[in-house]
């Protein structure tokens, strides 16, 4: 297939190209597209060095598939005019996600949304990370509510995102000088920042919000109860995400790790006698939600669980997410 990678040289977009050569996706011909400020200039690739390209409709219109690392704005005025000429577009921004001729997917979840669309939205990050454990769980046990807290990486902001925690850890350690803050709310290093996007009317934060948006959408479960407190933490690439269940039957522990060992992209990491479970540090670079910190929460009596996933998210956040979904229009 003929794939272009449109916002290459963001952290997602290095993630695509990285994840299309690690899954052999059938690439024919990589094309990559980015800012003007980058256009002209090369990117090493295991398809070789590729010309980064300035974006444009006409030159994109020879593409089997576009993989999109760009903003909102962007896929509002480009993806569907791009899918209407024969391309298979997965869109990485938020703009299109809760469009009803718009599937918004996680394979392991509702690969089946896909049908014959073109254009198919590609989750949040933090959402991706939480559906394919919440899934598997709901088809055993049955969900009534959701309670998660997260604890996210500042990869979530991209590439600036981690250059300026790494500049600002450098400042504080190597400097003695305070952090300075640019992308972020407040300074990031030494720091946990509860807010991640903007403020809503109803006193969360749209990154919050799309949790609970996304998550509806993706299970189809439009009156699912979920609550999430969204938290910016001093970590490079991995989410974390303390999550709380009420079930409509009765679960145990031993049942959920059972079911979770079985579900496909989780990983249960749940020996505390081992002091092993879920962290970013062995989470960052796995394909696979790690998951463990299994355990009954008393407050919803024989209905409660708790548990504590780690996600990298680049890859099932972002990349990987949106080459499985890549896979399956290839299809
Ligand atoms: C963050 N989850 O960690 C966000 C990044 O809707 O695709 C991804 C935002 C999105 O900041």
């Amino acid at each position: 297939m003929r794939v272009g990678v449109i916002g290459a040289t963001g952290a997602v977009g290095k993630e695509l190209v990285a994840v299309l050569a690690k899954r052999h996706f059938p690439v024919t011909e990589l094309r990559l597209f980015a800012s003007t400020r980058s256009a002209g200039t090369k990117q090493s690739t295991p398809w070789g060095d590729v010309a980064i390209e300035a974006y444009s409709p006409d030159g994109a219109r020879n593409l089997d598939l576009a993989l999109l690392a760009v903003s909102g704005d962007f896929a509002k005025a480009h993806a569907r005019a791009l899918a209407a000429q024969g391309v298979a577009v997965v869109d990485n921004s938020s703009a299109l996600r809760l469009e009803d001729d718009v599937p918004l997917v996680v394979p392991e979840v509702n690969e089946a949304a896909i049908g014959s669309h073109r254009l198919i939205a590609n989750p949040n990050c933090t959402t991706a990370i939480l559906v394919v454990a919440l899934e598997p769980l709901r088809q055993a046990f049955g969900l009534k509510r959701v309670i998660v807290s997260t604890y996210q990486a500042a990869s979530g902001a991209g590439a600036e995102g981690m250059a300026e925690l790494e500049r600002e850890t450098r400042r504080v350690l190597v400097d003695g000088q305070p952090a300075q803050n640019e992308v972020f709310a407040h300074p990031l290093a030494f720091n946990v920042i509860p807010q991640i996007d903007s403020f809503q009317p109803n006193g969360y934060t749209r990154e919050e919000m799309k949790v609970a948006w996304e998550s509806r959408k993706i299970m189809g479960m439009p009156d699912l109860l979920i609550s999430c407190t969204a938290v910016r933490i001093p970590t490079y690439r991995v989410h974390a995400e303390a999550v709380t269940i009420e079930t409509e039957r009765p679960v145990t522990p031993e049942a959920a790790r059972e079911v979770l060992s079985r579900a496909k992209g989780v990983r249960v990491v749940d020996e505390p006698a081992a002091q092993r479970y879920p962290m970013p540090i062995t989470a960052t670079g796995q394909d696979d939600v790690e998951a463990g910190r299994i355990r009954a929460n008393p407050v919803f009596g024989d209905r409660g669980l708790d548990f504590f996933l780690c996600g990298d998210q680049l890859l099932k956040g972002a990349a990987l997410n949106a080459v499985q979904i890549a896979e399956k229009l290839r299809k």
